[in-house]
């Protein structure tokens, strides 16, 4: 153990300043958790660990690796106190215990923002939008005549960042280090792109979308964001002009009042503030769009290496991610708990999600977890059930989702590109019982 002439800093302490070292002291070369080692590990947890002999060589346990610093909350009327990721451009993103309502409410909703966030307009209903590019006829319609004029429907619909889970990259990768907390599923009405679409006659040469909002970028040059998507996305059923939000207007802060939701594909293409969306013959070259922005290698590239992104691809389908709303992370329970209730909601882009599984004793065994079906598609999913304890102790609560193709989470995070994007690594939560 740690050399008894220099004192250690606390465990926590070290784990967080320098996880490495932190790692070799408890963990030697040996990679079992043993004797001196494994008391030493107990008492920095506050607790014995009873699965302690299933911990893979090497983990750093959540309770110290995420726990660690108090992230700053944010605190603004009419929102609860999400996690700060920065503050001009205000960005914050929902604790995974908030994430629990079926429906997103706009308290607990994550705010990402590219720039500066518009003042309110006068006349919602007055708001208009353009279509135009490669079209037959532009045109240009104001919210109350598109209600007039299309069918409006409402759907519990994902938009996720583009970024979420980045924290999950090693090494670090550029960005807002989001854990699992950039999601959301509110119920959205609105009317379908499509359907505006063909009503200005979509021409063959269409290929492409470009987007347009009105908030411009922090320098006061130019917009914040202007994203685009292959035309097949945007006559999907699902993709909606909303001027609504669970029924009320949409806050200001999440693109009153008028917003695009692509579900399932990247938050940056759902558009706030939605003024206008080009149809275009080639990609949209607007900000955000080319280089490493929203785009991902197609063959792995080295871990921290420099890429112009030249070979990328767009980002267009979500991976498969699931987050555990019941219980946060830290949890303390009373001694003799011996099962726990616990839930969560799982989602993957396009697809569904056909599993969840979790785990108490680090991986050696999952358990299927109870999954509803999803109310339409492009909403995420309930999952839930019951989880033995056998002891008092430490515990970590892993769980992981899998596709309808099959594809489920990894343990790291792959494909690390530049700005961080794709990263779903298998998520854990700390629960101490006693
Ligand atoms: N006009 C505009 N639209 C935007 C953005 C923006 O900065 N400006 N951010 C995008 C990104 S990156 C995401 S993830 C979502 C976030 O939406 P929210 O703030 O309502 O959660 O909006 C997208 N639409
Ligand atoms: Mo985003």
């Amino acid at each position: 153990m740690a050399n008894q002439k220099q004192p250690e800093r606390s465990f926590q302490e070290l784990y967080r300043d320098d996880p490495e070292r932190a790692d070799a002291l408890v963990w030697g070369r040996r990679g079992a958790l043993q004797g001196a080692a494994l008391a030493a590990m107990g008492t920095a947890l506050g607790a014995a660990i009873p699965f302690a002999r299933h911990m893979p060589g090497g983990l750093v346990p959540a309770a110290l690796a995420q726990g660690a610093t108090q992230p700053q909350l944010l605190q603004m009327e009419g929102k609860a106190p999400l996690i700060m990721q920065g503050e001009r451009p205000l960005n914050a993103e929902t604790p995974e215990h908030l994430l629990d309502d079926p429906i997103t409410p706009a308290d607990k909703f994550f705010i990402r923002n590219n720039g500066n966030v518009p003042d309110p307009v006068a006349d919602p209903r007055a708001w208009k939008i353009r279509i135009d590019g490669e079209v037959n006829t532009p045109i240009e319609l104001s919210i109350a005549e598109l209600e007039q004029r299309f069918e409006v429907v409402t759907r519990r619909l994902q938009m996720e960042c583009g970024g979420n889970g980045r924290s999950g990259f090693s090494p670090q990768a550029a960005g807002n280090q989001w854990g699992n907390g950039a999601i959301s599923n509110a119920e959205w009405t609105g009317v379908r792109l499509r359907d505006v679409l063909r009503a200005a006659g979509v021409k063959d040469s269409a290929k492409f979308t470009g987007q347009h909002g009105a908030d411009t970028h922090l320098s006061a040059q130019g917009p914040a964001i202007s994203r685009g998507m292959r035309i097949e996305k945007a006559m999907d059923e699902d993709t909606l002009i909303c001027f609504r939000m669970n029924g009320a207007a949409i806050p200001q802060m999440h693109g009153a009042p008028a917003r695009l939701i692509v579900p399932g594909w990247p938050g940056s293409l759902s558009q706030k503030w939605f003024t206008r969306l080009e149809v275009l013959n080639a990609p949209h070259t607007g900000r955000g769009m080319g280089g490493t922005s929203y785009r991902i290698p197609v063959r792995p590239i080295v871990p921290g290496s420099r890429n112009n992104g030249a070979d990328f691809v767009d980002m267009e389908s979500m991976p498969v991610r699931s987050v555990l709303s019941s219980h946060a992370h830290g949890t303390r329970l009373p001694t003799g708990t011996r099962s726990l209730d616990i839930r969560g909601h799982a989602w993957a882009g396009d697809l569904s999600v056909r599993d969840v599984h979790v785990s108490t004793d680090f991986g050696q065994s999952w358990q299927a977890m109870q999954l509803d079906a999803p109310p339409n598609r492009h909403s995420w999913q309930r999952w839930q059930g019951r989880i033995a304890l056998p002891s008092d102790g430490y515990y970590e609560i892993w769980y992981r989702a899998t596709d309808s193709n099959g594809r489920m989470q990894p343990h790291v995070a792959a494909n690390w590109n530049p700005q961080g994007y794709g990263a779903n690594p298998i998520s854990r939560v700390a629960i101490l019982i006693g």
